[in-house]
């Protein structure tokens, strides 16, 4: 049960990997006509568009996002748009300016109208001096400005939480892996790519070296554990946009024999390049139990049973069946 009726619900970054399928849940679950898919230039997928409103908006333009807000009478944010941590090293300016100014606005109109927020981080908080399995409550020294963006992300909805009782969640997602849409330009994206090579090459040359390790979830699980915090009673939560959430930890390697013993020949090669610094900045896997304690969070998905529905669903796309 939700805590508060869900009246007119927006979703920021709906054209992004994760907004394409969040948005599909969301009007699975609520009146189709009561989700709101907001874009800024990428384009929504034809599901999504075709399948409830949407809007044109950017959340660096508080007045324009304000009023997206105000003309479909929005209730709950789930606030997905963001400069991913490839991009947010490529242009660190356009990453703050978004992730953080633009939380900010989003914080701002969801003050002033009482709305109910969604606000992801990610395991881009923890930093090289994090422990192999980060802990839920560690010092977060993160070595990325979409790190950095991410900590104070987390600070700013608690502020205003306690500040002025705005009710705004967040889980560390880990890497997320899909096949829907696809990933938006983050150092985790091998572990989507490599699908992809297997499939249409039988081979592929990954970023990172082959002992690289990291927490991963499908975006079934991610999708799950959002809406299950976000149905989440208020008064069971001690932590609240901060939530470390795992579902498994792989090394490329790992990932690479998984697929090979699916595909025949299946080759992979390691070159890796600058964005090897920023996964060896990130932890192995995440200490999850407050998620577990706190609002029941229990992942599907290992590794085994994400690359055979990865390997179906795509396989299917192309054709290959
Ligand atoms: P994505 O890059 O696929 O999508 C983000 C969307 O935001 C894009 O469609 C982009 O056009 C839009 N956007 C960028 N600037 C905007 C602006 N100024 N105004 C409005 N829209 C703008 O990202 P995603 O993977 O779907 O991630 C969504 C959220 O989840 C982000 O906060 C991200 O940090 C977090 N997250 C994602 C992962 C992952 O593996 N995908 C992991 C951890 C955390
Ligand atoms: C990225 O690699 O930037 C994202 C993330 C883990 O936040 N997938």
């Amino acid at each position: 049960m939700s805590t508060r009726e869900q009246k007119r619900i927006l979703v920021t970054g709906a054209a992004g990997q994760i907004g394409t399928e969040l948005v599909l849940a969301l009007r699975e679950r609520f009146p189709a006509g009561d989700v709101v898919a907001m874009y800024r230039s990428s384009p929504l997928s034809p599901e999504v568009a075709a399948g409830g409103p949407s809007a044109v908006g950017d959340v660096t333009d508080v007045n324009a996002y304000a009023q997206v807000v105000a003309e479909h009478n929005i209730d709950t944010v789930y606030h997905l748009a963001a400069i991913l941590s490839v991009g947010g090293e490529q242009n660190p300016t356009l990453c703050y300016d978004v992730n953080l100014n633009g939380l900010r606005n989003v914080l701002e109109v969801a003050r002033e109208r009482e709305q109910r927020l969604f606000c992801p981080s990610s395991i881009a908080v923890f930093g090289p001096d994090t422990p192999a399995v980060a802990p839920q409550d560690a010092p977060l020294h993160p070595t990325t400005m979409y790190g950095v963006t991410k900590v104070a992300g987390e600070i700013l909805c608690d502020y205003y939480f306690q500040r002025y009782g705005v009710d705004a969640r967040g889980l560390r997602y880990p890497g997320l892996i899909s096949w829907q849409a696809p990933p938006g330009g983050g150092t985790t994206d091998y572990a989507i790519a490599i699908f992809h090579g297997a499939l249409q090459d039988g081979s592929y040359e990954c970023f990172v070296g082959p002992e690289t390790r990291l927490p991963m979830m499908y975006m079934q699980d991610a999708l799950a554990g959002t809406l299950d915090l976000m149905n989440a009673p208020l008064k069971a939560l001690k932590h609240h946009a901060d939530f470390n959430i795992g579902a498994m930890s792989f090394s490329a390697q790992e990932l690479a024999d998984a697929i090979a013993a699916r595909v025949t020949g299946f080759e992979c090669r390691y070159a890796p390049d600058a964005r090897q610094a920023i996964a060896d900045s990130w932890p192995d896997a995440v200490d999850d139990s407050a998620a577990r304690d706190e609002w029941g969070w229990s992942p599907r998905f290992g590794l085994d049973e994400m690359v055979d529905d990865m390997l179906e669903n795509l396989r299917h796309g192309l054709g290959k069946e």
